[in-house]
């Protein structure tokens, strides 16, 4: 029997740009009750709702200064709770933002961490001697420089592998896990559907060894958070982990070792940049290697021991459609293709906020118009290490996290109908022409593209769980797969790019299930592509 999760479809919410409802230019959480119907119309299952806690906001709530308070600028808990419950009159789901490697350096853990070397809480953190002057190790910060940041008042660097304003906690210490653990119960309480959990894969750190990611105690750790918290409650988890193989996954996601339902792995999301280098050191894809990572997931896990999860999009990665589709003359053809070849995968897909209308890419002229700490501290390094200044800002207009960002296009009116007053963020000035208001009113769009799909996934289990085989005699640029379940094969096809490749193969179609082509000729046999073309057919 399929878990629930395993047949829903989550949509991500970035909540500060989402829906302002008070003209603060600010999403919030009113603003997301008021879009509720909106995305029960989509279909979705369950919200992933990025953090909506008490933080000082260095990296838009992934800086944490209370965990069981809601941040003024979304809210108040009364708030979330309406939230939580009017969604659950929809049958969606609420999944929380978990975000315990760190904590925001305005955490009272990390207050009284700091006040002296012998206070109770100053091992809730990773402190460490100087080595002469220097920092304990050459361990770096995902957001630039040095991992470690020296505390003058207590003479000892403290670890921190993103900003320094978000010190990491120190989980060998068996009581930050009890808090971390009666925390997550508080929210359980209140009806959530769940935990996203924010580079889970680096809490096991061995600071000392310079071991980030996949650390020994990892996986005990997991088991013991899962025991003391969701138990055997019908929750879904889905951990962020970078590092994760597929033998990794199962690990996680195996029901019977009692972790996670599911992870986030990033390997295809990396294959644009170059071997051993940063997300800013640009290189082409190439086609026929984003096909070899999603067929290795596809195949190296076992789905009937284990789970995985499927997104092109989230709030730290570029627009898929400017990304690797053409967010030009072939914007909605191309989204649409992404998204069928997606959800017919096996896992549990992940749709972030205005992927489902095609929102793309924005583009800057200046470091003045950019907000992300990640791409202000890489600006500042890079400029100083001889960096130019094009060069950066290529970077950043292909990369950076703003991207994403942008707010939610709703309409064609002022700030797109995301506020009334000066969004904290500019609105990509392509919302007259991309927007919801528009989309539904299109016979063919993207977003009907994306409700047929999650239709389909309700009506359909061999979505969930039918088996997985590639086909290899098709051109480089194209996918295609079948999916199996009792005596019934689907075939997938995508063209992922806009030429016009031809497939050749020995099934007779009985009928279209989707496709992005509305008269899609059923024909396979040497059958030429239309340039992003992508359609499902039984055979
Ligand atoms: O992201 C983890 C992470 O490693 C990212 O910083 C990633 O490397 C980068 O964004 C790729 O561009 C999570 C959250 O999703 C992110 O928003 C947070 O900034 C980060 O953790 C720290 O909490
Ligand atoms: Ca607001």
């Amino acid at each position: 029997m399929a878990q629930w999760w395993q047949k829903a479809v989550i949509y991500q919410i970035y909540p500060k740009s989402f829906q302002d409802s008070n003209g603060d230019g600010i999403g919030d959480i009113p603003g997301i009750i008021s879009r509720l119907d909106y995305l029960a119309g989509l279909g979705i299952d369950a919200i992933w709702l990025s953090p909506v806690y008490q933080s000082p906001g260095v990296d838009n709530g992934y800086d944490i200064a209370d965990y069981e308070a809601i941040d003024p600028q979304y809210g108040t808990m009364a708030d979330m709770d309406e939230l939580i419950m009017q969604a659950r009159k929809r049958g969606i789901r609420i999944i929380m933002d978990l975000v315990v490697n760190h904590t925001s350096d305005q955490h009272e853990w990390f207050k009284q961490a700091r006040s002296s070397r012998d206070n109770p809480y100053r091992d809730y953190y990773v402190w460490r001697d100087g080595r002469d002057g220097n920092p304990p190790n050459d361990m770096q910060s995902t957001f630039s420089g040095s991992a470690w940041t020296y505390d003058k008042a207590s003479g000892q660097y403290y670890l921190h592998l993103f900003a320094a304003q978000q010190p990491d906690l120190n989980w060998e210490n068996p009581e930050l896990r009890q808090a971390v653990y009666k925390m997550m119960n508080f929210w359980i309480a209140k009806g959530i559907g769940g935990f996203r959990m924010d580079v889970i894969d680096l809490i096991g750190k061995i600071p000392d060894a310079q071991i980030r990611e996949n650390g020994p105690h990892l996986h005990d750790y997991l088991k013991e958070m899962r025991a003391a918290t969701i138990g055997d409650q019908d929750l879904m988890t889905v951990g962020e982990t970078w590092g994760a193989t597929p033998a990794i996954a199962q690990q996680y996601s195996d029901p019977a070792r009692h972790e996670l339902s599911m992870v986030f792995q990033f390997e295809a999301m990396q294959l644009d940049q170059q071997a051993g280098k940063e997300k800013w050191d640009l290189m082409p894809l190439d086609h026929a290697t984003l096909k070899a990572v999603l067929v290795k997931w596809q195949t190296e896990l076992d789905y009937t021991a284990g789970w995985n999860s499927q997104f092109w999009n989230n709030h730290d990665l570029p627009r898929i459609v400017s990304r690797w589709g053409d967010d030009g003359q072939y914007r909605v053809k191309s989204a649409q293709m992404f998204a069928i070849l997606l959800h017919l995968l096996r896992g549990t897909p992940y749709i972030y906020q205005g992927e489902e209308i095609g929102m793309t890419n924005h583009h800057v002229k200046s470091i003045d118009e950019v907000s992300d700490i990640e791409s202000r501290n890489m600006y500042r390094e890079r400029l100083a290490a001889g960096y130019s200044e094009s060069a950066i800002l290529h970077s950043i207009n292909v990369k950076g996290r703003d991207n994403a960002r942008t707010p939610m296009q709703w309409t064609d009116t002022r700030n797109a109908g995301f506020s009334t007053g000066q969004p904290w963020l500019a609105v990509n000035p392509n919302y007259k022409q991309i927007n919801v208001t528009n989309t539904l009113r299109e016979a063919d769009s993207v977003y009907r593209t994306y409700r047929q799909l999650i239709k389909l996934r309700h009506e359909e289990p061999i979505i969930t769980s039918g088996s997985f085989t590639n086909i290899t005699n098709v051109p480089r640029t194209v996918m295609a797969y079948y999916r199996q379940a009792n005596q019934q094969r689907w075939l997938v096809v995508a063209n992922m790019t806009a030429e016009t490749p031809t497939i050749d193969l020995p099934d007779t179609a009985k009928q279209l299930v989707i496709g992005n082509e509305p008269d899609s000729d059923l024909n396979l046999q040497k059958r030429v592509l239309r340039p992003y073309e992508a359609f499902v057919v039984e055979v």
